[in-house]
């Protein structure tokens, strides 16, 4: 054991009169939802990165943890690894996220890298044997250091794809040997800083052509989970590629892979896009291509991408509805992608974020699946389209715009305008949180 979260116990629910801080009070991993476990349904999983890599920096200023693992070395990874494997035993949590950048130290070459990566898998492999959490997903960090400044695949220089190739590559062989069950591409840096020195075709298809090679590698490996590209409309770059999820599915369908990649939605992402977390994850679910969330929500006023953790369950609900009138999660999971503030400093701090988090979620999916087993919602919604449920409505969209328009005349039409009852509906969301 370290020392880092001596002291604080193992976090266990006692619901919602709990006294203790150190409880859950709403997430209670065996109590039965809709069928199935709680922890089944929302399969949380700590990021590696903003809990253990990030040093508390922002745009103004560095530093603000002082953390024992923090240096370059493999042993401080390993140490990283010890502390990390120490908290998701505290939570409880089944599931945590890496990139490689986040647990290996950066080598001289890229054969260094890949050696520390390769020693550190090992390590993490020792530990997935030892404890429950094992991992939700993998990915590159292919945006931090310098040589992605100018992105990654979709990189002017054709060494940088090259180089691109061989992350992932190393990457996704990492995420197979731990068992991973997705595994992500965020192209922070695939888009531009200005059009002035951009050649928008060459990039999209370069960036089309490198998902394609992840599709076949895929399968040459035999790795069994889902690849997920996670939208994001800008930030870092000005414009990014992956814009949105209705954006990410034109891509998929242009190069022929929307069978082959899911959507990895984040709230903050869908914010920034202009969009609701629950519109992003009801329009995946419409397209056939809903995989997975990162639950981390931005400052409504500061208009940037903060990651902080969720702690509005009623908000939160309207995404747990949209998911489980999906169908639920199969290889994906809800993902913390969420940092503490700057100035949380304290271990108790990175503890109680995610306990927060985690309770959140929990009360929001109870009051998600209220919402779908008492029906009202949907059947006020089956009944606003039961029109098309008749046979002339039908024939309607196999014959053409001819036939269509002759209804008017041969039926006599007159279309009569109906409320949209939004009030109402949302008094029922109101009476379930
Ligand atoms: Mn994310």
């Amino acid at each position: 054991m370290t020392e880092f979260f001596k002291n604080i116990p193992a976090i266990r629910y006692e619901g919602p009169d709990a006294t203790s801080e150190f409880a859950f009070r709403y997430y209670n991993p065996d109590e039965v939802i809709l069928g199935k476990r709680m922890e089944d349904h929302l399969r949380f999983a700590v990021a590696y990165w903003h809990s253990f890599a990030w040093p508390g920096g922002d745009p103004f200023g560095g530093q603000t943890f002082d953390r024992p693992w923090f240096g370059d070395s493999m042993d401080l990874a390993r140490l990283k690894a010890d502390v990390a494997f120490e908290m998701f035993d505290i939570l409880g949590v089944p599931f945590y996220c890496f990139h490689d950048a986040d647990m290996r130290p950066e080598g001289a070459t890229f054969a260094e890298s890949k050696r520390n990566l390769d020693a550190m898998v090992d390590y993490l492999g020792q530990k997935q044997a030892d404890h429950k959490t094992q991992l939700l997903w993998g990915t590159a960090n292919m945006f931090s250091n310098r040589r992605w400044m100018s992105g990654a695949a979709t990189n002017p220089d054709p060494d940088v794809y090259a180089y691109a190739a061989a992350t992932v590559k190393a990457n996704m062989d990492a995420t197979l040997t731990l068992g991973g069950q997705n595994y992500v591409l965020w192209g922070g840096r695939e888009g531009y800083e200005t059009l002035l020195n951009t050649d928008l075709a060459a990039e999209r298809a370069h960036a089309g052509r490198f998902l394609q090679q992840v599709v076949e590698y895929k399968h040459k490996i035999g790795f069994k989970g889902a690849i997920l590209i996670e939208p994001k409309p800008q930030e870092p770059s000005k414009h990014q590629y992956d814009y949105d999820v209705a954006t990410v599915y034109g891509f998929l369908k242009d190069f022929g892979l929307e069978k082959e990649v899911q959507v990895n939605i984040e709230q903050g992402h869908a914010i920034l896009a202009g969009h609701s977390f629950e519109h992003e994850i009801a329009m995946a679910a419409s397209l056939g291509i809903f995989g997975s969330i990162d639950m981390n929500r931005n400052d409504y006023q500061s208009g940037w991408d903060t990651d902080q953790f969720p702690n509005n369950h009623a908000e939160k609900a309207l995404a747990f509805y949209e998911i489980l009138r999906a169908g639920g999660y199969t290889t994906g999971g809800t993902n913390f992608d969420a940092k503490v503030r700057r100035q949380s400093l304290d271990a108790e701090d990175l503890i109680l974020a995610h306990v927060g988090g985690m309770d959140t979620c929990a009360r929001a999916l109870k009051c998600a699946a209220a919402m779908l087993e008492s029906d009202e919602l949907e059947a006020n919604r089956r009944a606003r389209y039961a029109g098309w449920e008749t046979d002339a409505a039908k024939a309607m969209l196999e014959g053409g715009l001819e036939a269509a328009a002759a209804r008017v005349t041969a039926e006599g039409l007159e279309p009569q305008p109906v409320s949209g009852r939004q009030e109402r509906l949302e008094n029922l969301w109101n009476k379930y949180i």
